[in-house]
């Protein structure tokens, strides 16, 4: 009864709406909102009226799927029952290869039509960093011409910068935020100069307590949780963003917030995506059996052909899925499961991506719920409904595929170049390596994993790299050899290491960083620690250089040792017992035998 409410409480009434239609489920939330002051009463009213208002078919539908999402899974239904699941057939692909090379030239100019949308609204809980995650920097050698660190913001705007400069053409740049990240990412995105950045934000959805669907309260409001990264299709409709595309955009390209290796996989993955004119191709990578990530999956319906589909099976669902058929583990020629891994970047064809998402669907892709159930089915914690990004291929199917290639497939790439997120935080890391796993996930694993995968290329490139190896450092595993990082303003492609990188001697205690357009190597020695920032319009020839110096060395920090949060997290800091720094800002310049001069 809310006779003695006033009538302005419109969030009272939606929720008494709510529970009649649905076996009385927020009745006790609706007795406690009696007892509140007013003032309380007033402000969660406001906020069931907007959280009503921004989730498509209201509250009662929200509240509706929970509950009926939530009784599937608490009976325990497989919902892979009418399936069979094998592994689908797509490209295979490595760096060292011809066909490397001719899929990143085929998808230059392509690429660079694009729209690259960064899912950025997860808050990062397993990282345990308070801030924003691509506010952090993963490779200290990544300078900045002031010398500070680039942010993975910075290192995917520089790879924005990048493609613009060899085609002429804008790349779009598009963030999605959530309530917990939007502030924070508006305030970095504003320090960016010459790229544009649209950010559309998603809204979180209510928590709920129990399996009647019950609305949790935190304090006097609801508590609320991000959906998931499945959003970003929806908000890229509602946003007007893909009408204003529809002349300029052959591609749309997602990726994930901390994955800086990324930058390698898209020109070959774009490529690979016009070669099998497929709407949807996921980059993979070869996935450790059990690992935390999803795996690309052919599901053949048992009975009805139409409903098959090549769809990632998320991490937490596939041993249900593949125990009866020996379970989640290795090939048995390798340490890899046959599935390929879900490193979740994801590039689609504009033209087909906004047919699909202009059908019924509106871009509303599955939901799911994974509650953390105590033995008796009570919850540990309040959970949500969420849905993912790359469920996209449920809707495509539901269009039904056309004669003009595949739904969905994948390009499966070699780990060490495409996959090293920064996800967990150091004790989760330090477990994992004590176990012998090097697949920690951590940031500084992410850091190392940069170097390695930079000082490959130059390998492929012609050039000789000293090996090194991997030590444990303030117990994590961190890459002790030498470390390299290329900008992809330097070298965007395999064919620009070959051209740009000549003849280059770098020892294992060495440190490279090269950014700057116009920057040739031609001859060079390294022994200790160069660091090149090149500014655009101006120009450096490297040619027969050496550089000898103490280097850079790394130092784990001590127990107890006050570290600002942001290095804290890499656990480790690196000590610059010696370096050559070479900063310019215009002019052509040369560096050989006789040093560093104008020309
Ligand atoms: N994200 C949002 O933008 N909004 C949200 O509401 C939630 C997240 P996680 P997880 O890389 O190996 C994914 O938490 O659970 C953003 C794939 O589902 O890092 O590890 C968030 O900011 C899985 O198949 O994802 O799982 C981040 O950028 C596997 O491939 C992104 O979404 C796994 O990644 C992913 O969020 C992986």
């Amino acid at each position: 009864d809310s006779s003695n409410l006033p009538d302005s409480y419109s969030g009272y009434k939606i929720l008494q709406n709510v529970s009649q239609n649905t076996e009385g489920s927020q009745d006790s939330l609706l007795e406690k909102f009696k007892t509140l002051n007013p003032s309380s009463q007033s402000k969660l009213s406001s906020q069931i009226t907007s959280l009503d208002s921004s989730y498509p078919g209201g509250l009662l539908s929200y509240v509706s799927k929970s509950r009926s999402l939530l009784s599937q899974s608490l009976s325990g239904a497989n919902p892979f029952l009418e399936y069979t699941p094998s592994v689908p057939s797509g490209l295979n692909l490595q760096y060292a290869t011809s066909q490397f090379t001719s899929l990143e030239t085929s998808a230059l100019k392509c690429t660079s039509l694009s729209a690259l949308i960064l899912v950025a609204g997860g808050l990062g809980e397993r990282l345990g960093y308070s801030g924003i995650k691509i506010s952090l920097s993963p490779y200290s050698l990544a300078l900045n011409y002031d010398g500070s660190q680039k942010t993975y913001l910075e290192l995917y705007v520089d790879y924005v910068r990048a493609l613009r400069q060899r085609t002429g053409n804008v790349m779009k740049f598009v963030i999605m935020t959530s309530g917990d990240t939007d502030e924070k990412t508006r305030e970095l995105v504003e320090a960016v100069e010459d790229v544009e950045i649209e950010i559309v934000m998603q809204e979180k959805v209510p928590a709920i307590e129990n399996v009647e669907g019950r609305l949790a309260l935190e304090g006097d409001e609801i508590l609320t949780k991000p959906h998931g990264h499945g959003d970003v299709h929806t908000l890229l409709l509602s946003s007007n963003l893909l009408s204003k595309w529809s002349s300029s955009v052959k591609k749309l390209i997602f990726v994930q917030d901390t994955n800086a290796l990324v930058s390698n996989a898209l020109l070959p993955a774009v490529g690979s995506n016009l070669l099998s004119s497929s709407e949807m191709t996921s980059i993979c990578i070869p996935r450790l059996p059990s690992e935390a990530a999803g795996a690309i999956t052919q599901l053949t319906h048992k009975t009805t052909p139409s409903k098959s589909l090549v769809i990632n099976v998320e991490y937490n669902q596939l041993s249900a899925l593949l125990d009866p058929l020996g379970g989640d583990v290795s090939s048995p020629d390798s340490q890899y499961s046959p599935y390929p891994g879900n490193a979740n970047n994801l590039i689609f064809d504009y033209k087909k991506y906004v047919e699909t998402i202009s059908g019924p669907s509106q871009g509303v892709v599955n939901e799911f719920v994974n509650p953390k159930l105590n033995p008796d089915n009570t919850f540990k914690k309040p959970t949500r409904l969420e849905c993912m990004m790359q469920d996209f291929p449920y809707l495509i199917r539901e269009k039904g595929v056309g004669s003009e290639g595949p739904g969905h497939d994948f390009v499966n790439l070699e780990r060490w170049l495409t996959f090293s997120p920064a996800k967990n935080d150091l004790e989760a890391g330090r477990k994992t390596a004590e176990g012998g796993g090097r697949e920690t996930g951590t940031l500084a694993k992410a850091e190392s994993d940069g170097y390695v995968a930079n000082g490959v290329k130059l390998r492929v490139g012609g050039n000789e790299v000293e090996e090194g190896e991997w030590k444990i450092v303030g117990g994590l595993y961190v890459w002790e050899g030498p470390r390299v990082y290329l900008s992809p303003t330097f070298c965007l492609t395999k064919e620009d290491v070959k051209e740009k990188c000549k003849g280059m001697k770098i020892s294992a205690k060495s440190a490279l960083s090269v950014e700057g357009f116009d920057v040739h190597v031609d001859g060079l020695e390294l022994d200790g620690a160069l660091i090149v920032n090149v500014k655009d319009g101006a120009s450096l020839k490297i040619k027969n250089f050496k550089v000898k110096n103490e280097g850079w060395k790394i130092r784990a920090y001590d127990e107890g040792e006050e570290v600002d949060e942001r290095d804290a997290i890499r656990g480790y800091e690196f000590v610059r017992e010696g370096e050559e720094r070479i900063l310019i800002e215009e002019g052509d310049w040369i560096a050989d035998e006789n040093g560093l001069r104008r020309v």
